[in-house]
């Protein structure tokens, strides 16, 4: 597979001094040292394999079952594309995926992986801040939410014939949420490009939240005053809220959020205990300060 991000690493035209360390000191972060690595000992952090990672997928425009997306989602165009970044925006315009990615310095981060469903997996992503991309953009002093929408084209997706959702899948962030450090969009895996399943050509990664927030193969980024709606909570409300930070301590309705099952860890592996926001507290709980996380789920 072709390699599109070595043009981008900017590893030899790094003259930005700042800019080096910046990313000299998220590696560091990745390996368990602060930043990236919660509370998670490296240990724990161990990726999973290529073939978890791009096997086992929930990707509802290929349809429900597990190994759909995989299946399925090399059906889906995502050369060319592009992001319509429009709202609350000093620049709105179409911006080509190439663009983008000329734009953005793209670095290595091993996240964990929480699906509100009770499974997790480990991935090293290879990606760029969203802040970075809406500060191409320009975000206007009154914006306080970023919607995000998934490419629909039925003619490429046979899963969006089913009305399991509305389509096309939406999703949104706090603008705070989507500007911090840890929130990126990613565009590989192992340092190749991200497969369709997982979300091609770029998609969204918030590794504190369960899954569903981290919405994929997105064309449209939209700046708001209000708080946009979300595909799960408008499909359950009662279920999926807006903010869906993982929390071991506020059940699902329909079961315990308290373990997870390690994809790749074998039939008889012990569940592991789920961390609040995944891990990421000492990172993103300030976010949350003074607010009823029962409340908002
Ligand atoms: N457009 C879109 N994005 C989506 C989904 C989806 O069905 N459609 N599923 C979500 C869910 S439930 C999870 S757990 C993650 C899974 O990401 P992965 O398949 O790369 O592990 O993608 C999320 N993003
Ligand atoms: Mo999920």
């Amino acid at each position: 597979m072709a390699n599109r991000w070595k043009s981008d690493l900017r590893e030899d035209s790094v003259t930005d001094e700042a800019i080096y360390l910046n990313r000299r000191a998220l590696l560091g972060g990745m390996a368990g040292v602060g930043f990236a690595g919660g509370a998670a000992a490296a240990s724990e952090m161990e990726p999973n394999s290529w073939e978890e990672i791009t096997g086992y997928n929930n990707f509802y425009e290929f349809g429900t079952g597990k190994e759909d997306p995989a299946r399925h989602a090399a059906d889906m165009t995502v050369s060319p594309w592009s992001v319509r970044i429009d709202g609350l925006v000093d620049r709105p315009a179409d911006y080509a995926f190439e663009d983008i990615l000329s734009k953005m310095v793209v670095e290595e981060r091993i996240y964990r992986l929480r699906c509100v469903e009770a499974w997790s997996m480990v991935v090293p992503w290879m990606g760029s801040e969203l802040a970075d991309l809406l500060e191409l953009a320009g975000v206007q002093s009154n914006a306080r939410f970023v919607a995000f929408e998934t490419l629909l084209r039925p003619a490429e997706m046979r899963g969006v014939s089913s009305p399991v959702l509305e389509w096309p899948y939406v999703e949104g962030l706090r603008l705070d949420e989507a500007m911090h450090p840890l929130t990126i969009m990613a565009t590989g895996i192992y340092g190749r490009d991200i497969p369709n399943q997982n979300g091609a050509p770029l998609r969204l990664v918030v590794p504190w939240k369960y899954g569903f927030k981290s919405i994929k193969s997105i064309v449209r980024i939209t700046l708001s005053e209000s708080e946009p709606p979300t595909s799960w909570n408008k499909a359950n409300p009662r279920e999926y809220g807006f903010y869906s930070n993982v929390n071991p301590e506020v059940d699902h309705p329909r079961w315990s959020q308290a373990q997870e099952r390690r994809i790749g860890g074998g039939l008889f592996s012990p569940k592991i205990p789920t961390e609040m926001f995944n891990g990421y507290g000492a990172e993103v709980a300030g976010l949350y300060e003074g607010m009823d996380l029962r409340r908002n789920f």
